[in-house]
């Protein structure tokens, strides 16, 4: 091996056999940044002069071959020279270049490789086109020379999903051409001794395979429907879909449409996301603070939610121990468990040996003491203190003095619970949204007494159950319930003034909501807000605005979705209009001597984002939330504010 060349400060290179063996080390995801497309371009130009060089193999350091552009130059002016710049220099050497994919290779470092000759792929390496996530489509070639590569109808399911393959299926579709079974670049290497001499096959010259064209209409027409008005997907339908066109011209559409999509609201709301989601777990105070060492989890009460938390730790590879009040009820959380378990075999998410071992790690038991190997207990039993409490003083029975106590409470106060238990700084909240093995958000809760390596505990095990965690500090909702609230008080304010839960429901839904408000409403069932409210009447402030919309329904049985009846009919299971709901709301209005009046979608949104500010810059204030983002996560995660927003602290910047 010969001595190394440093191209540019993260580009750097050997030459093995006559190959030039390249290697791009720009930590942390070796993203190609300004440098790295610099030195890229030097060494090409060094191996296109260099008489002695056959060929050329490109790879990266440490876990990651490419992990794209650097989003962090976005928003920035392009410099030279440019991605699509370098990856054409790749692509028309005269001499073999081979990708050699040792991690990652996502955006811009999947179109490195799309413009090298041959690829060749760790089985650990993983492929990806996930512009879309971030609001943008590929903009160094991805659109035109992946549809070459492995046809429009595969290359549209990765570009407009975003989603990322593993080797083995990369190999499949075509987009690598080897899996190294033993050393990486050595196999690079021979590849490209290989191709020496040979003529190239450049991808860009390759002529699209045809594919059914009314599929492909089909497929465009699902994606567009799902993308619920944003930009992005469109445009990468559309990029892919009008690929078989001279290559020069669909790089240029390509990268023009790059380019505006890249300084659109919408990418910037989407960087935003993708950089809070990588700030949430760094908590003020806890660095170099060690979490403690968590192998087997205890779930008390196994309903819905607990066994739901069961399966993400299972999934995560945690022992679980199961508690529930009898033998029975133990056993009937074992089989919830299990068939959730059997549904992610049936759905290929688990194969039958990932199956079988999960199950083992399980056991059920209605006896506290057995949960005494546990390092980390999550109750997950009905929502009333009482019944938290008085558990949590049988566990400080039998757990040990060091293993984490964690409460799942959606409205209660976990201090109240710690308070009764005798080591109090053991206790922090883990709310999980249900269902608890779907839903990615988790709101870790800091207790007053919570220790700093507790909460430690709290984001590992988090992470390692692959979920978002959020801290929020203790107030009535944590930070999710509490602008929930705040935005549904308004929707009610809102019904007062002369609005109605469908036009309500309708601005959300043109906004981006999944669901509109009312009938998530209904879905829920209106009887827990109801019950919160009674429990609350007594110290309702007299002079703070109170809607009685809600209770008059519930007082007359229109208890929601279930019901039959809420805030809209379901006849037969559809949801309709109810004239009735409409007349209640007007006789509130008259009530109240409201002369109502109509509301755009817009008038109400504004209205609806403005609570949900006012709200967020409260759990701020308060030290509740610790950064603006985090509230935007919550929201986009808990609660389906369209993540192509930013959440509500960021609409409003
Ligand atoms: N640019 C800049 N910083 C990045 C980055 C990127 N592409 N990817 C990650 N980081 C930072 C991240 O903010 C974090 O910073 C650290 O690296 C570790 O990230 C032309 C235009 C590669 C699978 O969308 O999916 O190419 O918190 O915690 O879990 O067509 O990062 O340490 O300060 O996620 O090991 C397309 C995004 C870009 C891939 C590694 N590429 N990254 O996961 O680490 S657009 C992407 C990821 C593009 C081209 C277009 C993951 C990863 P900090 P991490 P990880």
């Amino acid at each position: 091996m010969s001595e190394t060349i440093e191209f540019s400060a993260t580009v750097s290179a050997t030459t093995r056999n006559g190959v030039l063996v390249v290697t791009i080390d720009n930590a942390p995801v070796n993203a190609t940044s300004v440098d790295v497309r610099d030195g890229l371009e030097k060494t090409l130009a060094h191996a296109e002069a260099a008489a002695g060089l056959t060929g050329v193999v490109i790879t990266g350091a440490g876990k990651t071959f490419i992990g794209g552009a650097d989003i962090k130059e976005f928003g920035k002016p392009a410099m030279d020279p440019t991605l699509p710049a370098v990856i054409e220099k790749i692509e028309n050497l005269s001499k073999p270049v081979v990708a050699a994919l040792n991690g990652a290779a996502l955006g811009g470092g999947l179109e490195v490789a799309l413009a090298c000759h041959y690829r060749v792929a760790a089985p650990a390496a993983q492929v990806g086109l996930p512009e879309v996530k971030l609001g943008i489509v590929p903009g160094a070639g991805g659109t035109q020379r992946l549809p070459r590569l492995i046809g429009i109808p595969a290359a549209l399911d990765l570009i407009t999903s975003g989603r990322s393959v593993k080797a083995a299926e990369a190999l499949k579709l075509g987009i690598v051409d080897e899996l190294a079974a033993g050393d990486l670049v050595e196999a690079a290497i021979s590849a490209a001794s290989v191709l020496a001499g040979k003529p190239l096959r450049r991808t860009g010259e390759l002529t699209i395979a045809l594919s059914d064209t009314a599929e492909i209409e089909k497929t465009s027409a699902r994606i567009l429907a799902k993308a619920r008005g944003q930009k992005a997907p469109a445009e990468a339908v559309r990029l892919v879909t009008s690929s078989n066109r001279p290559l020069a011209e669909g790089l240029a559409d390509e990268r023009a449409t790059f380019l505006i999509l890249r300084d659109s609201r919408e990418a910037a709301a989407l960087r935003h996301v993708f950089f809070a989601e990588r700030e949430s777990s760094k908590v003020e105070g806890l660095e170099g603070v060690e979490p403690r060492p968590v192998r087997t989890i205890g779930i008390c009460g196994l309903g819905l939610m607990g066994s739901g938390i069961a399966v993400a730790a299972l999934g995560a590879g945690y022992s679980v121990i199961g508690l529930d009040q009898t033998a029975e009820a133990a056993e009937k959380g074992k089989e919830r468990i299990i068939g959730l378990l059997e549904r992610n075999v049936a759905s290929g998410r688990l194969d039958q040996t990932g199956f079988e071992a999960q199950k083992a790690r399980l056991s059920v038991t209605a006896t506290d003491a057995d949960l005494a190997p546990c390092d980390l207990v999550v109750e997950a039993v009905f929502d009333d203190l009482a019944v938290k409490t008085s558990l949590f003083q049988r566990l400080d029975k039998v757990i040990r003095p060091d293993a984490v106590l964690a409460t799942n409470t959606s409205y209660l106060n976990p201090e109240e619970i710690a308070a009764a238990t005798v080591h109090p700084e053991r206790v922090l909240g883990l709310h999980f949204f249900s269902p608890a093995h779907v839903m990615r958000l988790l709101e870790v809760v800091r207790c007053a007494k919570t220790a700093p390596d507790v909460l430690a505990t709290g984001l590992a095990v988090a992470k390692k159950l692959r979920k978002l965690p959020v801290v929020t500090g203790v107030t009535e909702g944590f930070i999710g319930n509490r602008i929930f609230s705040a935005y549904r008080r308004e929707a009610e304010f809102l019904l007062e003034d002369g609005a109605l839960p469908h036009e309500i429901d309708a601005a959300l839904e043109d906004y981006g909501f999944p669901m509109g408000l009312f009938a998530v409403y209904d879905m829920a069932g209106l009887e827990i807000a109801w019950a919160r409210r009674k429990r609350q009447a007594a110290t309702r402030d007299p002079s703070a605005r109170y809607v009685e919309i809600a209770d008059t329904l519930c007082e007359a049985g229109r208890l929601g979705q279930k019901a039959g009846r809420g805030w809209y009919a379901y006849p037969d299971g559809r949801r309709t209009i109810d004239p009735e709901v409409t007349t209640i709301i007007e006789a509130a209005r008259t009530k109240k001597g409201i002369t109502p009046r109509t509301f755009s979608k817009t008038e109400i949104v504004e209205r609806m984002l403005g609570a949900m500010g006012l709200e967020g810059e409260a759990l701020l204030a308060e030290g509740i939330a610790a950064r603006a983002s985090d509230i935007d996560l919550v929201m986009i995660n808990g609660y389906g504010f369209p993540a192509h927003k930013g959440g509500p602290m960021f609409s409003r910047s």
